[in-house]
């Protein structure tokens, strides 16, 4: 006989679960003492908020492709979880969710610490289960784990009673999946599309692939890598396919979208043929949805069908998985006869336009030391995860990245607090990598408490704190679009000029809170740099140090992300200056 906890615990283990971030509480207790039971096996974290655990979960899996694990017991436990599902559920993250729930028999009547967690996540699962008879426990986690990894990822939650846990039976643990209306397997590109984006790509002139996160979702990226070198095409990637082709080839368009390379918005603009894969023509890449790439012929790639001619319609639209489809196409594909007019133009933009630099005279430019994190470390095979905001789009531009899933960004939710615990689930996950939070103060405050769990569970990440003392991003907005009026966007005490706009200086005199004393007192490592010729030694300690570092830089505030294309608006509106 087991308890329903244990048989849970178990069917972890036996898919391969190495590593949980989970948070107890009344519901959730007999699942934690089955975890004491499996420690050899599996690894359990205590993060110090359960969004923190979420996130964590999130940082292995997008850097492993493995799902991710966290758990949270009911009521607030669940509740805090909730964030952290809905942006797995935006980038398309397998994640797995399990929260304790109240016992059955008070299901319903408001009893303590109770949430009708599946409800509130009903949006925002990819699949979700309220577990009520202890026989279904083996059949469901199974389940989970196929739906969260397989077709589209996604989160699964599944919500255990506290009754059921404590339940015994002996479990049938190859109980089969019962998931009539979900077969992925079916999801293939048929030769004749193939063929079909062939012909597309052999008669075109001007080609570009739009490359997203269902490229590195799919571990495709060597693939697309293949298709590149044999017909020049040129690429372009979103916010969360970066890293699927490496940035710094001549071939390499970079990011595109709202804050994307000039060069690579012309030249979807003036594309005859856009290849779009594992993407979903989201907003902030295409803007005003009808201009977007109207000039050519699209062929879009996805598996899943939801996306084709969701946002954009397609002239080639397939559903298939992305890695089969170009494993089929690198067999037939031919280039286009001569794209060198192509290339020569795309040449041109990108010496005319090139990411540029903020000021550098006065404080240290975040940019400018985001390059020189990335000249440190572009020799090793590092791991870079953001906060949100302009920190995050600086460091999509300047962060050079080469490899797939050595980028973790919340993209499609835009979550603040996403970088620190992301960047835990990352070193757990890969101990012998250097694994950096690029962050932005405000960003970085949200999940702070978890430079805790960096330092009790000796996790020694690094985080270069880009400090501009404000919501970075949202006062370039207003400084855009609202007269540059300052509605709550200054992080210092109220009574500091910043916080009405009038400060005069390109960084306000009294600065707040202190980060390197809030490190210390978590136990992690701390120094605070202004001068830019301190930078490069301080930038080397963090990342020499045997511990979790956090290096407050100081960097203005009046800075805008550059190149902008405003919401909703076209490539002809792109703000250069
Ligand atoms: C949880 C959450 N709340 C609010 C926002 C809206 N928002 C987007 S960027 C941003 C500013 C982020 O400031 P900071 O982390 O300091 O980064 P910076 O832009 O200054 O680099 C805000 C408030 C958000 N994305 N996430
Ligand atoms: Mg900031």
């Amino acid at each position: 006989m087991q308890s329903g906890a244990d048989i849970l615990v178990e069917c972890l283990v036996r898919n391969g679960v190495e590593v949980i971030f989970a948070y107890p509480g009344g519901a959730s207790m007999p699942l934690h003492q089955s975890l004491t039971t499996y420690k050899d096996q599996l690894r359990t974290i205590l993060p110090r908020h359960e969004q923190g655990g979420g996130f964590a979960a999130q940082g292995y899996a997008r850097t492993t492709g493995k799902p991710g694990v966290c758990m949270a017991t009911s009521g607030p436990g669940a509740t805090n979880l909730v964030t952290c599902i809905a942006d797995a559920k935006l980038d398309s993250i397998p994640l797995i969710a399990i929260t304790g729930q109240v016992k059955t028999a008070v299901i319903g009547s408001d009893a303590f610490q109770e949430t009708p967690i599946v409800e509130v996540c009903r949006g925002i699962t990819k699949h979700h289960y309220l577990i009520t008879d202890i026989n279904d426990v083996t059949r469901v986690v199974r389940e989970a784990f196929h739906i969260a990894t397989s077709g589209r990822p996604g989160p699964v939650l599944i919500d255990l009673p506290k009754d059921v846990q404590q339940a015994q039976i002996v479990p049938d643990y190859d109980a089969p999946m019962n998931l009539p209306g979900y077969h992925v397997e079916e999801r293939r590109a048929r030769p004749e599309q193939i063929a079909q984006v062939a012909a597309a790509i052999r008669r075109s002139k001007r080609p570009v692939i739009y490359s997203g996160g269902g490229v590195i979702m799919a571990d495709a990226s060597d693939e697309l890598r293949e298709l590149v070198s044999k017909t020049k095409i040129p690429v372009t990637m979103t916010l969360m396919g970066l890293g699927a082709y490496p940035a710094g080839d001549p071939l390499s368009l970079d990011m595109l979208g709202m804050h994307g390379s000039v060069y690579a918005n012309y030249a979807v603009d003036e594309a005859d043929l856009l290849l779009a894969f594992g993407v979903r023509f989201d907003d902030r890449v295409t803007g005003k949805v009808s201009e977007f790439a109207k000039h050519g012929k699209i062929v879009h790639i996805d598996v899943d069908p939801s996306e084709l001619n969701k946002n954009k319609e397609a002239h080639i639209p397939i559903v298939g998985d992305i890695k089969h489809a170009l494993v089929e196409l690198n067999k037939v594909v031919e280039p286009p006869d001569d794209l060198t007019a192509w290339h020569e133009q795309i040449a041109a933009w990108k010496k005319s336009d090139p990411f540029r630099f903020g000021k550098n005279d006065g404080l240290i430019s975040a940019q400018y030391a985001i390059h020189q994190l990335w000249e440190l470390t572009k020799d090793e095979d590092a791991i870079v995860t953001v906060g949100v905001g302009q920190h995050q789009m600086w460091a999509a531009q300047h962060y050079r990245l080469k490899n797939p899933r050595s980028w973790c960004s919340s993209s499609g939710l835009g979550t603040m607090g996403f970088g620190l615990p992301a960047a835990i689930g990352a070193k757990v996950a890969h101990p012998d990598k250097t694994v950096i939070d690029i962050d932005g103060d405000g960003s970085f405050l949200m999940n702070i408490q978890e430079l805790a769990t960096c330092f009790c569970e000796k996790i020694p990440v690094k985080v270069l704190l880009l400090n501009n003392q404000h919501l970075g991003m949202v006062v370039q907005w207003e400084d855009r679009f609202h007269a540059g009026n300052r509605a709550h966007t200054y992080l210092g005490p109220i009574d500091n000029p910043e916080a009405i706009g009038q400060g005069t200086a390109e960084s306000p005199a009294r600065r707040y809170p202190d980060f390197v004393t809030i490190a210390k007192g978590f136990g992690a490592a701390g120094r605070y740099v202004r001068e830019k010729s301190e930078l490069v030694d301080a930038l080397k300690e963090m990342i020499a140090h045997d511990g979790p570092y956090v290096l407050d830089v100081e960097v203005p505030y009046q800075e805008h992300v550059l190149p902008m294309i405003p919401s909703g608006m076209t490539v002809k509106e792109l703000i250069k200056e």
